[in-house]
């Protein structure tokens, strides 16, 4: 057991856990709702997929926080602030100057046994593979254990993480660098340091880690400008990104360059919370200064900063990351609260745990109530059914001749409209057959290489500089042109899809059912952000002079980040394809159930050879064993509503 105040227990570390006892809480009910279609057969394809998906997203589910900012303004204090109490020392080192150039990521595996730090060599940068790829291919890495027991051995890692190399002027402006921001070797003139490693991932068993948050620590300006992919496609996978500044400072010029270009453009993208972080707050005491005017000073700094970076003040958090880190290793409460470290965690847990756990309970958790219940329905139709059958029995004066008739007659009538759904069905599914290659011939993979091949002809063929800015340009044209004609097909094909579904209804005489819809409009959206994105780096890298290796890896990195888009939305319009007809085939499945079960009712009135006690009997207890059914599935439904059997939610049931 950890230490802790009662300040303490209200910390990130506590939301986190009651995060994730509410997700497994969910994936409890899931797993209870699928066994109960196993046993009663119940369980479709097409059920089962939608219960693997949820599945997966829940268990893969990664709360990441990223830290951005210049060198020096105390990103990694502030990971120690976040870790600190758990080890009782600090967990990274944090040095004045440029010391940690090398991105960095620390996450929990529970895979892989002992805590380890993988580094990733700068030269892979030359191969022009992406980081994500060498992120499967951990064999490139240099592999370090580290032994959290061993405070010393844990230093020597760490500070293994800063190494840096000398190269030639040349060499690093291949690498990315802008050679004048690099420090210059002692030794020789010619040569200048950069860093030994192009990525670190940090393995460490911690509780908040292996509660499933992640964090990204990243370097200064210069890191994040020769790795376009960092603010490409890491940084955008963040739920929450910390723009670390200086108290004493201010926002400068090139924490503003670090907004303008690697943050800003990233939120409106994706949706991340963005907070501002003022760093360093004990640095605006003074030994005989008033304390009510520090706090003023404060809050006018929040307020300005808020003001430059066009957030909302309760955006912007004031701290002290060192105070933090001494408050926690010697438990004391007063200076932590005067670090300012709870409510900055406060907010952390509010926007990232809870929007999460709002999120999942719009998307996963209603989609699971809504699976179940249609399931509860099935039943309780079957157990009306079956009431009916029940009472005929037990009425002294049955017509069962009558009776007979009557059944016989409603059964060639639910045949015959389940013959007129099958048809609907059968004709819907040879046309969506059709349809599937003309979406695959508007976006594919074959046709994105062509449109890669073309830019980078267009790279080359021009000045440099302006080359890369033609055929990035170009690129992205292509690439809008064939999402917008893909939008075209799946527009026209929801209309069909519509026309359909109302044929359906007609020919079943009941009312329109609900199919699921794409919005090509997101990926046109984003592919434009991302342009937006790449802009700096394209002006930069045509300013650097002899950066032509630098621009293609550029090229390529951009190319791939986008083509990702590109394809999985050519992959979710053929999903989409193929899931769109799911609820008629689940109406006509069910349909097809109701039919067997007149028919079971009139093979019971056929045979009444059996004594009629025996076939009450046979019938009540059907009827016990539906009760008994419906009362699982209401647990199930009733868990899931309230959040979970054994957990607290954390945010209301939407
Ligand atoms: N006074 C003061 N110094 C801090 C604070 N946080 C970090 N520092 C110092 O600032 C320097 C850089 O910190 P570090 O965490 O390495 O910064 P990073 O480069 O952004 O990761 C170190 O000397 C830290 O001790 C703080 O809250 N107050
Ligand atoms: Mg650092």
């Amino acid at each position: 057991m950890e230490r802790g105040s009662v300040a303490e227990r209200e910390g990130l570390a506590q939301h986190v856990q009651a995060f994730t006892r509410w997700k497994q809480d969910v994936v409890k009910e899931l797993t209870r709702y699928r066994q109960w279609l196993n046993a009663n057969g119940l369980n479709t394809s097409d059920l089962d997929v939608r219960l693997n998906q949820a599945l997966r997203t829940l268990k893969l589910d990664r709360i990441l926080l990223a830290f951005v900012g210049e060198f020096s303004r105390g990103k990694s204090e502030m990971i120690n602030a976040l870790l600190c109490r758990h080890y009782g020392q600090r967990l990274l080192p944090t040095r004045i100057g440029r010391t940690t150039m090398c991105p960095t990521e620390l996450y929990y595996d529970a895979s892989v046994s002992g805590a380890y730090i993988k580094l990733l060599p700068i030269q892979t940068r030359n191969d022009g593979v992406r980081l994500s790829d060498y992120k499967q291919q951990l064999e490139h890495w240099v592999h370090l254990t580290i032994n959290l027991d061993d405070s010393a051995s844990m230093k020597i890692a760490f500070q293994e993480v800063a190494k840096t190399i000398q190269v030639t002027k040349e060499e690093a402006t291949d690498l990315g660098f802008q050679v004048e921001f690099l420090e210059s070797s002692q030794e020789n003139a010619d040569k200048v340091h950069v860093p030994a490693w192009r990525h670190a991932l940090i393995n460490i068993d911690h509780p908040l880690l292996r509660q499933g948050l992640s964090i990204i620590d990243t370097p200064g300006l210069n890191a994040l400008g020769s790795e376009p992919e960092l603010t490409l496609s890491l940084l955008p996978e963040a739920h929450a990104i910390l723009l670390v500044l200086s108290a004493d400072t201010g926002l400068t010029a090139t924490d503003h360059t670090i907004w303008k270009d690697h943050v800003r453009d990233i939120v409106e993208r994706r949706g991340a919370a963005l907070y501002g972080v003022l760093n360093k707050i004990d640095m605006l005491w003074d030994e005989d200064d008033d304390e009510k005017e520090v706090q003023q000073h404060i809050q006018r700094l929040v307020q300005l900063t808020a003001k430059q970076l066009n957030l909302d003040t309760d955006h912007v958090l004031p701290l002290s990351a060192r105070m933090a880190v001494k408050a926690r290793l010697l438990a004391d409460e007063d200076m932590l609260k005067r670090s300012r470290l709870l409510p900055f965690e406060q907010v952390l847990a509010q926007s990232v745990v809870t929007t999460k756990q709002k999120f999942f309970q719009q998307t996963i958790v209603k989609d699971l109530l809504s699976m179940v219940e249609g399931s509860r329905k099935a039943l309780t139709d079957r157990h009306q059914i079956l009431q009916a059958d029940s009472q005929q029995l037990a009425s002294p004066d049955r017509h069962s001749e009558h009776e007979r008739v009557i059944l016989t007659r409603s059964v060639q009538q639910e045949q015959q409209v389940y013959n007129r759904r099958l048809a609907v069905l059968h004709a819907a599914r040879k046309l969506m057959e059709t349809q599937l290659p003309k979406l695959r011939a508007v976006a594919a993979s074959e046709l994105l290489n062509e449109h890669i091949k073309t830019a980078q002809q267009t790279a080359s063929s021009g000045v440099l500089g302006r080359g890369l800015t033609q055929a990035v340009g170009q690129y992205f044209s292509a690439l809008r042109a064939d999402m917008t004609r893909l939008k075209d097909e799946v527009d026209y094909m929801d209309g069909t899809v519509q026309k359909l579904y109302q044929r359906y209804a007609q020919e079943a005489q009941v009312e329109v059912l609900d199919f699921p819809h794409l919005a090509v409009s997101d990926a046109l959206f984003e592919l434009t952000q991302l342009e937006q994105q790449a802009m700096p780096f394209r002006s930069r890298l045509s300013n650097m002079v002899g950066a032509q290796k630098a621009s293609d890896k550029f090229f390529t990195t951009v190319a791939s980040v986008a083509g990702e888009v590109y394809l999985q939305t050519a992959a979710k319009a053929e999903q989409w394809c193929k899931a769109s007809l799911g609820p008629l085939m689940q109406q006509t499945m069910q349909h097809r159930s109701r039919v067997q079960q007149l028919m079971e009712q009139l093979n019971r009135l056929t045979h009444q050879g059996s004594s009629r006690d025996q076939q009450v009997h046979v019938v009540e207890e059907k009827i016990a064993e539906m009760d008994k059914q419906v009362l699982i599935l209401d647990s199930i439904m009733q868990n899931l509503s309230q959040g979970g059997s054994s957990s607290k939610a954390l945010v209301e049931p939407a």
